[in-house]
């Protein structure tokens, strides 16, 4: 019930509501799997799939996107607590040039906190000279990136490439994912991993440093 009212809001758009319920259900003992999985994620879901079928528009959208945010950042401040010591591995990440979708990135950047990474957020339109200037200013051991539009995919390769012509590309090992990107792609544009959910972008990091 509580988990339903909690979807019921997202898709009305109604961040206090989200926010209420989404705390109402943590102190009822909700595991956050349990209010993202069956709750957020499915509600967003259905917000996408009315908004391919011009049922709602961006304005609904993105009240709903603002909802599954506050969702999102109650999950997790409650999933890990900012005083505990981070382990020595720097993530960097952002959304590419011309791509304003963060949801993803940001529970990306949850399950990364779960695991006590250090992360650094660049946001979202992120074009390739600010990520190869962060990772020269950074040295992080990953670079994350994240594409929603088949039209911003591009921009990863273009990132590879611009950290290929500054010398750094060795440097830092590359992680990609979001909607319309597949292992495939991963592969051809020389990226070194891939994840289709955010869960499983931290858990390649934690894979490929043997954590
Ligand atoms: Co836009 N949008 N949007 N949108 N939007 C999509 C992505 C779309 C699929 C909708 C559709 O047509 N069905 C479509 C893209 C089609 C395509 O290119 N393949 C689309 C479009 C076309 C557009 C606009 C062009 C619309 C327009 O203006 N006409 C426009 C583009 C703006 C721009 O970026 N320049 C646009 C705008 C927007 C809003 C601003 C209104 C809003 C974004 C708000 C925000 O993010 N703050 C928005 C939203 C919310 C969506 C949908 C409805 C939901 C996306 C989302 O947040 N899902 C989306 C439809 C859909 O996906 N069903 C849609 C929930 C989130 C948890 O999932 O982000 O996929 P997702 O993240 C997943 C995985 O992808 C993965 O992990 C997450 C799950 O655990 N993942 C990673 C993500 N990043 C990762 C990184 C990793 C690993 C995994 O490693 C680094």
């Amino acid at each position: 019930m509580l988990l339903s009212s909690i979807a019921s809001a997202l898709k009305h758009g109604d961040t206090g509501e989200v926010r209420r319920l989404t705390l109402k259900a943590v102190e009822n003992g909700f595991s956050s799997d349990q209010i993202l999985y069956q709750a957020l994620l499915p509600a967003m879901d259905e917000v996408g799939r009315k908004f391919k079928g011009s049922e709602v528009f961006i304005p609904e959208v993105l009240m709903a996107s603002r909802a599954m945010h506050a969702g999102i950042r109650i999950l997790r401040d409650k999933s890990f607590s900012r005083v505990e010591e981070k382990l020595p591995i720097r993530i960097l990440i952002g959304t590419v040039a011309g791509d304003l979708h963060d949801i993803g990135k940001n529970l990306v950047i949850m399950f990364m906190n779960v695991k006590r990474f250090e992360v650094i957020n660049l946001g979202i339109d992120v074009p390739a000279e600010e990520f190869v200037w962060s990772v020269r200013k950074y040295r992080p051991h990953v670079l994350a990136m994240s594409a929603l539009l088949t039209t911003t995919m591009p921009a990863m390769e273009e990132t590879i490439n611009a950290l290929k012509e500054a010398g750094l590309r060795d440097t830092v090992k590359i992680l990609v994912g979001g909607g319309p990107v597949t292992q495939q792609y991963a592969v051809e544009i020389g990226a070194d991993g891939y994840a289709d959910d955010a869960k499983g972008a931290a858990d390649w990091i934690s894979d490929h440093f043997h954590l």
